[in-house]
């Protein structure tokens, strides 16, 4: 691992900057003595925010912390669903909609308010029950953009029950591992999801997942599609039947703060997926604070939209639980962003006035490419913040969402964090900060984070190095579920007492964070994480594959785009027709494997891939040839003309 090249950034050259509006700073939740008040008294700081949750009974302790576990919120208890839900219902906020519901197709819309989203969570937790999920139980949910996946969320929630939501874009034998790793006995899917026009089954992938998890007992399946699909009696049932005529009255048990709320699994620098594990008081509070300072939430008159997939971490805090907690009104949109149109978001945003949007750049730089005439044609002038997650945003994508989404006059938030922090970590405040382009600025407030060198000492403003958090945060990881050895040595090892990010950052003159990317073996594709050796595990499972080494190359659109160098067995016609299909099996195999967002952007055949004496591939040098640069050193090469003809290669292929 090397420190990040701060030269390498264009991000330096970057001077422009954008006062807070001044209508927003005025009324802003959070005003300029927030970072004062949160650095005297840092757990006092997040007490106070732990107050605007409602606790059956208080804690004794707002922080027990021994490296590297931390309690928050110790002796406390609370419900989240009920936090999410019923509290808004008792103060007398049921008929607010909690969701505008926009599906792909056009007009099929639904309004759901507080009420009915209790009552429909009741339900579901009845039904849950029925099914014999008890508190503790994992339930696997694989399911679309729709609002019943909301309320899977929150019927586990209610029970006790740990989720664990996986991505549906995911394959069956992805599923199927998460199922396993995770001992999940239920799991709630669909028949199908929309996705631009057609239908993108999901009942197939979840029978074969489950036909190789003799443990599953009940699959609950929502209908949305409407094809046929295939039935294994006893083992499943239609959400219709059970949920629909379960009762609306539950009484919900209170849970201890760090009672597990879910599992999310994220890739890491192996093949197999970490299940990072959140926990119910702490997360809660990090999510419901960061929503309302950093999108300045006001549940009277926003209307929230994060267009991100709820089976992203995003998807959790910022679709579900933080915007849930502070009782606002959001839009959730099942599609694609060009389904019915490459206006449809901003249609959609002009339709339900929406105020504040959070989405990541490489959809931004998406909408870049088709073009401003787009969101031109609509009325944007309900927005009044911006948000932006998931990579880093470059400064031109940064000026152009601010230009012709925000009509200039908005706030932008680049917001920095990942999986395992639960909510956002590195960001501005709407109302404070002077932003810069690219720039995460600064800690939230109560967040203690820095950037160091290979030795782990702070750097000088103007240097880049390591992102750490030196202080644990209410919404952190509470480990890797079932490997703590893993937990340990990813996180905690890297630098004494201090959680090490995996990212790269430099802290400019005035102290202010620029994220630099990932330092490890994680690829960032559309805000996807996809490990280096998942990909290429996939590639050698094919057996004409000899060898696969996957790097993430930087794309325009994507932020980095996978590219695969595959040495294929003696034996096997590369030639012509032969290769061309070879290649396109191999796309396949990693789509069954992974996922069709984890296919390579481009696969080149080569007779042999460059290593190193000690036989480590020199990824490297890889990516030097895919981002068509000169090689670095190749000192430690076994062979250079290895890497050479691969270049020469790449070359006359592109
Ligand atoms: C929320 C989320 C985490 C990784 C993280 C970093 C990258 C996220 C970013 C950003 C620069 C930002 N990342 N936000 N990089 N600026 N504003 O994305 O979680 O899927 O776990 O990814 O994403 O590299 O380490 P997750």
């Amino acid at each position: 691992m090397t420190t990040p090249d701060p030269e390498l950034s264009a991000l330096l050259h970057e001077s422009r900057q954008f006062d807070p509006p001044a209508e927003l700073a005025a009324h802003a939740n959070a005003q300029p003595d927030v970072y004062q008040r949160a650095k005297e008294d840092r757990l006092g700081f997040w007490a106070d925010q732990a107050r605007r949750l409602t606790w059956d009974r208080e804690w004794d302790d707002v922080l027990q912390w021994e490296l590297p576990y931390a309690k928050w919120f110790v002796g406390g208890t609370l419900n989240a669903a009920v936090n999410c839900v019923d509290r808004h219902v008792d103060a007398g906020n049921g008929d607010r909609v909690a969701f505008h519901w926009v599906g792909e197709p056009e007009d099929d819309t639904r309004a759901i308010t507080y009420r009915q989203l209790k009552d429909d969570v009741c339900r579901a937790a009845n039904a849950l029950t029925d099914l014999g999920v008890r508190a503790g139980d994992r339930v696997a949910i694989y399911m679309p953009m729709i609002p019943e996946t909301v309320v899977a969320m929150l019927a586990c929630a209610r029970l006790g029950a740990p989720h664990t939501v996986v991505f549906a874009g995911y394959s069956a034998d992805a599923l199927k591992t998460r199922i396993i790793d995770c001992d999940a006995h239920v799991v709630i899917t669909a028949d199908g999801s929309w996705r631009k026009g057609s239908i993108n089954p999901l009942k197939p992938a979840v029978d074969e997942a489950v036909s190789e998890c003799p443990d599953v007992r009940s699959v609950l399946v929502v209908r949305r599609t409407e094809q046929d699909v295939d039935w294994t009696d006893g083992r499943d049932v239609w959400w219709h039947d059970v949920v629909d005529s379960a009762s609306p009255e539950h009484v919900a048990e209170m849970f201890d703060a760090e009672h597990p709320l879910y599992v999310m699994y994220t890739s890491g620098t192996t093949g197999k997926p970490k299940g990072v594990l959140h926990t119910t008081g702490g997360y809660l509070t990090h999510v419901s604070a960061t929503c309302r300072l950093i999108f300045d939430m006001k549940p009277e008159t926003d209307v929230f939209w994060t267009a991100a997939d709820i089976g992203w971490v995003t998807g959790h805090s910022y679709i579900v639980y933080g915007p849930l907690a502070n009782g606002v009104t959001s839009v959730m949109y099942e599609g694609a962003p060009d389904a019915g149109g490459k206006d449809r978001w901003w249609k959609i945003i002009e339709d339900y006035k929406v105020t504040i949007l959070y989405t990541a750049p490489t959809t931004i730089r998406t909408f870049m490419k088709w073009g401003e005439e787009y969101p031109r044609a609509h009325d944007l002038s309900s927005l009044r913040i911006l948000g932006s997650v998931g990579e880093p945003i470059n400064p031109e994508a940064w000026i152009w969402y601010r230009k012709n989404i925000g009509g200039n006059k908005t706030a932008v938030v680049d917001t920095w964090w990942q999986t395992e922090n639960g909510g956002v970590l590195i960001t501005p405040l709407p109302g404070i900060t002077r932003t810069k382009p690219g720039a995460a600025m600064q800690p939230f407030p109560g967040i203690s984070a820095d950037v160091v060198n290979n030795e782990g000492r702070a750097v000088a403003n103007g240097e880049a190095g390591f992102v750490v958090i030196t202080e644990p945060w209410p919404g952190m990881l509470r480990g890797i579920w079932g490997d703590d050895e893993r937990y340990k040595k990813t996180y905690w090892s890297k630098f004494e007492g201090v959680y090490f990010a995996g990212d790269g950052a430099k802290k400019d003159e005035d102290g202010d964070f620029w994220l630099l990317g990932r330092v490890d073996d994680v690829m960032n594709v559309s805000g996807h994480r996809i490990s280096t050796t998942e990909v290429e595990s996939a590639l050698v499972s094919h057996p004409s594959v000899a060898e696969a080494a996957v790097v993430g190359a930087s794309d325009a659109v994507t932020g980095q785009g996978i590219v695969a160098f595959v040495s294929i067995k003696a034996g096997v016609d590369e030639e012509g027709d032969a290769g061309a299909a070879l290649v396109d099996d191999l796309r396949a195999t990693v789509a069954r494997q992974i996922g069709k967002i984890a296919r390579p952007r481009q696969i080149l055949l080569t007779p042999e891939l460059p290593k190193t004496r000690s036989g480590k591939i020199m990824r490297r040098l890889l990516l030097d040839v895919a981002e068509h640069r000169e090689l670095g050193d190749v000192t430690t090469l076994a062979d250079s003309s290895v890497v050479s003809a691969i270049a020469d290669q790449m070359e006359a292929s592109t």
